[in-house]
């Protein structure tokens, strides 16, 4: 008699819950239910006068439901709690889209910097480094600009106004090249090594050339016959076609650079129109993308090989190009004006 009626105060506990929709409804239930005066409280107290083999089944049956009846209790105050605040008195529009969190990002530049490096580092080559200023020494004498001759303005330099005492005159220096023969002194080859870095010239700014910009050298030395010119396309044509993630041909033409012997402006396909002419390859197929050429034997005995023992490329090109092409962006000089209109785009 005593457990039906423990079962049914649980069942009718139960089905009433789910028609109360206010917390004074909730209230009223909880003294009807589970309050020092309910029903069911009365039935617990009343179990002292049972016999022994009758409390043993209704009194684990009055806590169980008890239990039920705080557990359902408990989570139905939880729901009415989470509906019950007025959201528009508080001022809080819940359909609002939640505010994003600014994080901050790497420069477009840097961004192409890593990419080069990851693609190098596969193929076995190392990162080196060199000093932003440098001596005229690294800069130009070592590569084999001679001293006083035009050529060494081919590249418009800032000097540093130059202390009395000091031995060596230096300047910001204008091309990674300078770190070819600073690494070859502290190497011997074979070697494969890329400089990315920062250069400054003392140019008129327009939309592609900077006074401060980033190049990339590359250098792979071997015995003779070990590091040819093929090798040089090989390695470009393979560097690009990863770089753009899709095959790139790599075109070289004469030039003069007074570091190497022969000496190439080299060009790519066009990855604009797949090299059938459009504006941005002036309609010929052809985009140009850097110097190159097989390193000049003077540069190796400048940094203390014997002639005719290795040979090697080497290539130098502006990385702010690539930046271009890859996201195309129409001036350089937006990659370092700080504008952040510009740069959150990336
Ligand atoms: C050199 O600086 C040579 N050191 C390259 C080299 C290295 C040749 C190794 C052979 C062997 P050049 O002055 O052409 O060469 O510059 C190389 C690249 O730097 C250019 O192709 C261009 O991409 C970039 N560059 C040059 N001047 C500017 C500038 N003012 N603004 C932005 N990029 C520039």
């Amino acid at each position: 008699m005593m457990k039906e009626r423990i079962l049914q105060i649980g069942k009718t506990g139960e089905e009433s819950l789910p028609a109360i929709t206010t917390m004074a409804g909730l209230q009223a239930w909880e003294v009807e239910y589970l309050g020092r005066k309910s029903e069911l409280n009365t039935l617990l107290k009343s179990l002292r006068d049972l016999s022994p083999e009758e409390k043993k089944i209704v009194g684990p049956l009055g806590n169980s439901t008890k239990q039920k009846l705080i557990a359902l209790f408990d989570t139905k105050k939880k729901k009415l709690l989470e509906n019950s605040i007025d959201w528009q008195a508080e001022g809080v529009d819940i359909t609002a889209p939640g505010a994003k969190v600014a994080i901050g990002h790497l420069n477009p530049l840097t961004q192409i910097e890593h990419e080069i490096q990851d693609i190098f580092t596969s193929m076995g080559f190392v990162v080196a480094d060199g000093p932003e200023v440098e001596t005229e020494h690294y800069n130009f004498d070592a590569l084999n600009f001679p001293k006083d001759h035009p050529s060494r303005d081919m590249q418009d330099t800032f000097w540093i106004k130059p202390d009395k005492k000091a031995k060596e005159r230096y300047l910001p220096r204008t091309h990674t090249s300078g770190v070819q023969v600073r690494y070859m002194e502290a190497h011997k080859p074979p070697l494969r090594i890329i400089v990315p870095g920062k250069v400054f010239r003392n140019e008129a700014t327009d939309a592609s050339h900077e006074h401060t910009f980033h190049q990339f050298e590359c250098l792979m030395v071997d015995v003779e016959g070990q590091v040819t010119v093929a090798t040089f396309k090989y390695v470009a044509e393979t560097f690009f076609s990863a770089f753009f993630g899709e095959k790139v041909t790599v075109r070289l033409r004469p030039s003069f650079f007074p570091f190497t012997e022969p000496s190439f402006e080299f060009d790519i396909s066009c990855i604009i129109c797949g090299a059938h002419g459009c504006a941005t390859c002036k309609h010929s197929g052809w985009l140009e993308i850097g110097g190159a050429g097989m390193v000049n034997q003077r540069v190796f005995e400048a940094a203390g090989y014997k002639r005719g023992q290795y040979q090697g490329f080497a290539w130098g090109f502006g990385m702010a190009r690539l930046a271009m092409m890859k996201y195309k962006i129409a001036d350089i000089r937006l990659l370092m004006s700080g504008d952040l209109r510009f740069i959150r785009q990336f």
